[in-house]
């Protein structure tokens, strides 16, 4: 690398940055706020890409956006900070490119920096004129400055709902997508809350919003790009034709992508972020907005719920299909409205999003839930033992129910990279913490420690503190497996 002082960065995960003050947290603790500035630095990073298996482990050079919210540092990363603000928000951007080679901030239809040169500062007011999720990236050289990491989410929501009606993500909604929020929380096939609703005995935010960013990093590619010499520029097509149609190669030696990432984690890493993995009661819909800053295309299957596409491409949807696996094009913008109804596996005599006529185990109480499961583990207890790096032993049984239902790509590629390596592909998931018929307690499902862990970080509850357990341990638990045969 020409550059010697580039940020090394271990995945952190991305920060979220409130616009103004007008908005309730996303159920996230760590959010920051900038009411006068967001100064944002064009610069270079080193990121320790994570994975469970020694074997796995590499480093990627990124080019990133770095950003202060009224002078404070938020944490770095690829991407950068997720944006959050009111329509009709405006706040003073300063950018400045610390790169060798000229460099943008780009939201289409909102803002645009135009090229920036190296070591200079543009100043510019970004005033927000649309709501629902967008991607802000670097529209220069395309996509090669976009694709090396220069890229994050910005979310808008409504100042106001519609007169007489709830809130939607979107002003204005279509009729049938204002119906649906509508019928959320007050139809008898939507029982539980409103997605403006909070609950305080669930430990439930308001406007539960979660975004999958999702990309792809090629360390070896990115690496060519950060080695050329000052003032070169990569050429695009050539950028593509390595990133997308590089010969397979077992050990890995070409410049296809190593990690498919959602929010710039993957495998693990992204099944357990409470920022990516949505955590609810039964009744309490979440809106996910997925954006594609990448090159290749997914396909995000969800398992426990079907969801509404509420919006395609800045299009509210007229009509909100009900799906359980949709097509994210490099740079879609896609919303999933999925309401954690019960799952339609459940056995119900009136069939699904029917009021419950419920049927009942041999045991004489009502399939849901599932108690039976609750005690039921795979593996079976003590069946699989691993080590952490300080020796101490973490049985990895896990309950059969409450189970993290997965969310992955059925574009096959890329769930597994390289050819096989679930680690490094994109999955995420959801998982149903209680029934909103059970009592007011804000979990009533059992809860295993590494789930327990996702809802301490996400809503500052220690659910049993000797249990936590930190992801950075969790890093060492699982032995690298032998040689490849
Ligand atoms: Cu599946």
């Amino acid at each position: 690398m020409n550059r010697r002082d580039f940020l090394k960065l271990s995945a952190a995960g991305v920060a979220t940055l409130i616009v103004g003050s007008r908005i309730p947290g996303m159920g996230i603790t760590d959010a920051f706020a900038a009411t006068q500035t967001i100064d944002i630095t064009i610069t270079d990073a080193l990121k320790d890409m994570v994975t469970h298996n020694s074997i796995n482990t590499a480093q990627c050079y990124f080019w990133i956006y770095k950003m202060k919210a009224d002078g404070v540092d938020l944490p770095a990363d690829c991407p950068g900070p997720t944006i959050v603000a009111v329509n009709g928000d405006s706040i003073t951007l300063n950018i400045k490119n610390d790169l060798d080679e000229p460099h943008s901030f780009f939201i289409p239809g909102m803002f645009d920096s135009g090229a920036i040169n190296p070591g200079q500062t543009v100043t510019k007011t970004l005033t927000i004129n649309q709501t629902g999720a967008f991607l802000y990236y670097d529209n220069l050289n395309e996509p090669v400055n976009r694709v090396m990491g220069l890229h994050g989410a910005l979310v808008v929501r409504p100042s106001a709902a519609v007169l007489g009606h709830k809130f939607t993500p979107y002003d204005p909604p279509s009729t049938h997508v204002q119906n649906l929020f509508d019928d959320f929380g007050s139809s008898s096939h939507w029982p539980g809350l409103a997605w403006e609703e909070g609950d305080p005995n669930t430990s439930t935010p308001p406007f539960r919003t979660y975004v999958w960013l999702t990309h792809q990093a090629s360390p070896a590619l990115f690496a060519e790009v950060g080695n050329l010499p000052p003032g070169q520029i990569y050429n695009p097509q050539t950028f593509m034709n390595a990133f997308l149609r590089d010969p397979f190669s077992p050990t890995r030696n070409n410049r296809i992508p190593q990690f498919f990432t959602i929010n710039g984690q993957s495998g693990f890493f992204s099944h357990f972020s409470p920022a990516i993995t949505p955590m609810g009661r039964i009744g309490e819909p979440v809106v996910v907005h997925i954006l594609n800053a990448g090159l290749w295309t997914h396909s995000m299957h969800l398992h426990c719920n079907h969801f509404f596409v509420t919006s395609v491409n800045g299009v509210v949807s007229d009509n909100p299909i009900w799906v359980d696996v949709y097509n994210v094009h490099p740079m879609d913008r896609v919303d999933y409205t999925v309401p954690f109804m019960r799952s339609p596996d459940i056995p119900n005599r009136r069939g699904i999003g029917r009021p419950d006529e419920p049927m009942t185990t041999i045991n004489g109480h009502p399939v849901y839930p599932p108690i039976e499961e609750f005690e039921v583990y795979m593996p079976a207890a003590g069946k699989s033992i691993a080590q952490t790096a300080s020796g101490a032993n973490v049985d990895l049984k896990q309950r059969m129910s409450p189970l993290c239902y997965p969310m992955h790509d059925h574009s096959e590629p890329s769930q597994t990279a390289q050819g096989g390596n679930y680690n490094c592909g994109l999955i995420s998931g959801m998982y149903v913490t209680g029934d909103r018929n059970m009592g007011s307690s804000f979990m009533n499902f059992p809860m295993d420690e590494d789930f327990a862990m996702m809802f301490r970080n996400i809503r500052g509850i220690a659910i049993n503190p000797a249990q936590d357990v930190n992801v950075s341990d969790l890093r060492t638990v699982i032995p690298a497996p032998g040689p490849r045969p």
